[in-house]
């Protein structure tokens, strides 16, 4: 093997998935359970996954009223003077009058005050609906990571997250899902490529710098799970929904199948997506050592535009290589369900954002759990994190092709919530400028610096 020959160069890498998490995917009976559930278990607990955010729910300030018919117009419009308001319009056919009401009042305490009226026949907000972007695929309402209903996280009884802690995909998926000319490169263990919800996603067998050849396919399970978060197949009611909707996935295996690689097959690595043309390198490993042949294989990706996204790392220790790398890469920490930092993500000042990584629900190989189950598992790490950040760093770059690699950067940094101002406010060590959101980098509008809040 080439391995062997080798001379060791630097430091090894290592995967950035806990190892506990690794036990989730292979050990946990139950969440095995509802990963290789019968249809109907999936099904049964579809609950209110299309549930919305509460931003803008309806037009403040004003209120839709009805009148009983026994009121004329002249008395209906005597009456909305009574409560202080003033008629904007009576939509025709429908009786309804669309009313301004004082500034001192809530449009909830008006809908309540009026409801008690018996001339009102009803009253209510005027309600804003939106184009959704939901997607069909089965494990969707699993994927808190990308809309955070509150649901339970994983198996029907495990804890409940927080709605709204997500990185809201759907949202985001308005403004873009993507083309297929976008590719993000997955430097990993490889990606199965057969995967029915990776195989169409996948734009070649992709380059294996592990055993030198031209098929890297995944040996371990690391890189398709990475690879599924980042991309899988969107809306082919399958399995999970990617954060890049369309956009495709270049396979790089750099990892061995215990998901150790050198930094020469790295390096490698980088060199070689780059030359393919990938547009987003995500590296969801880390090494504890510093070295140039990083640094210069980084340059080179970034010169010719590649945006690089790398993970943390999961010791509560500092930032690993690549990601400590300011100039080169965006470095990932993790995120839960409840929005709040685990113990484990690595905090320094390198860090620039944060995304989900606990229990996050993704593609695992064909031949991973055997015949009769779905190729799909739970796990967890800064390894989980990074690739939300990728999928959002090639919707950028879609969208807006002429941004320069710093300015994407600034944009999923800038646009990220500072989801821990209570205690840390601003930038801060733990999640850097806060949990990436979406809904607000894929704004078509450009951003920088000086217009950050
Ligand atoms: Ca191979
Ligand atoms: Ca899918
Ligand atoms: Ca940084
Ligand atoms: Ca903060």
């Amino acid at each position: 093997m080439r391995k062997k020959k080798l001379i060791f160069v630097g430091t090894i890498l290592f995967i950035l998935s806990m190892s506990m998490s690794f036990t989730d995917v292979t050990k946990d009976k139950r969440i095995r359970r509802i990963i290789n559930p019968s249809r109907q278990d999936i099904s049964s607990s579809k609950h209110s996954y299309h549930h919305r955010s509460n931003r803008h729910l309806y037009a403040s300030g004003e209120v839709l009223v009805k009148f009983r018919p026994t009121l004329s117009d002249n008395e209906a419009e005597a009456l909305i003077g009574v409560y202080q308001s003033r008629k904007i319009k009576k939509i025709l056919g429908l009786n309804v009058y669309q009313i301004q009401i004082p500034e001192n009042i809530t449009v909830a305490e008006m809908v309540e005050t009026l409801h008690r009226n018996p001339d009102v026949e009803f009253v209510e907000p005027n309600y804003i609906a939106r184009i959704t972007a939901t997607p069909n695929d089965s494990l969707f309402q699993y994927q808190y990571a990308l809309h955070n209903t509150g649901q339970s996280i994983g198996v029907p009884g495990s804890p409940s997250g927080t709605e709204r802690a997500d990185i809201k995909a759907p949202e985001g998926w308005e403004g873009t899902k993507g083309t297929g000319d976008t590719v993000i490169a997955i430097l990993d263990t490889g990606v199965d490529l057969l995967h029915p919800d990776l195989q169409s996603k996948v734009v070649s067998g992709g380059r294996d710098f592990v055993n030198d050849d031209f098929d890297a396919t995944d040996d371990h399970w690391h890189g398709t799970h990475v690879a599924g978060i980042a991309a899988a197949e969107t809306n082919n009611t399958e399995g999970i929904a990617g954060v890049a909707w369309n956009c495709k996935i270049l396979p790089v295996k750099v990892l061995d199948e215990d998901g150790q690689g050198y930094y020469s097959w790295i390096a490698e690595g980088i060199r070689w997506a780059t030359d393919e043309g990938a547009d987003v390198i995500n590296m969801s490993f880390g090494g504890s050592s510093e070295a140039s042949i990083l640094a210069q294989a980084l340059s080179y990706a970034k010169s010719a535009g590649v945006v690089c996204v790398a993970s943390a790392g999961n010791d509560d220790d500092f930032v690993y290589y690549p990601a400590a790398y300011d100039e080169y890469c965006l470095a990932v920490a993790a995120t839960d369900y409840d929005d709040l930092r685990p113990d484990w993500s690595n905090p320094g000042p390198e860090v620039d954002v944060a995304a989900p990584g606990t229990r996050i629900i993704s593609c695992v190989p064909t031949w991973y759990w055997g015949p009769g189950s779905l190729p799909y598992g739970y796990a967890g790490g800064t390894s989980q994190a990074a690739p939300h950040v990728a999928g959002l760093a090639a919707l950028i770059k879609d969208l807006k092709p002429w941004l320069r690699v710093d300015e994407i950067m600034d944009v999923i940094r800038y646009t990220a919530e500072d989801i821990n101002s209570g205690s840390a406010p601003g930038f801060d060590n733990y999640i850097g400028y806060g949990r990436i959101n979406m809904d607000t980098a894929l704004v078509p509008i450009k951003l920088t610096a000086s217009t950050r809040k």
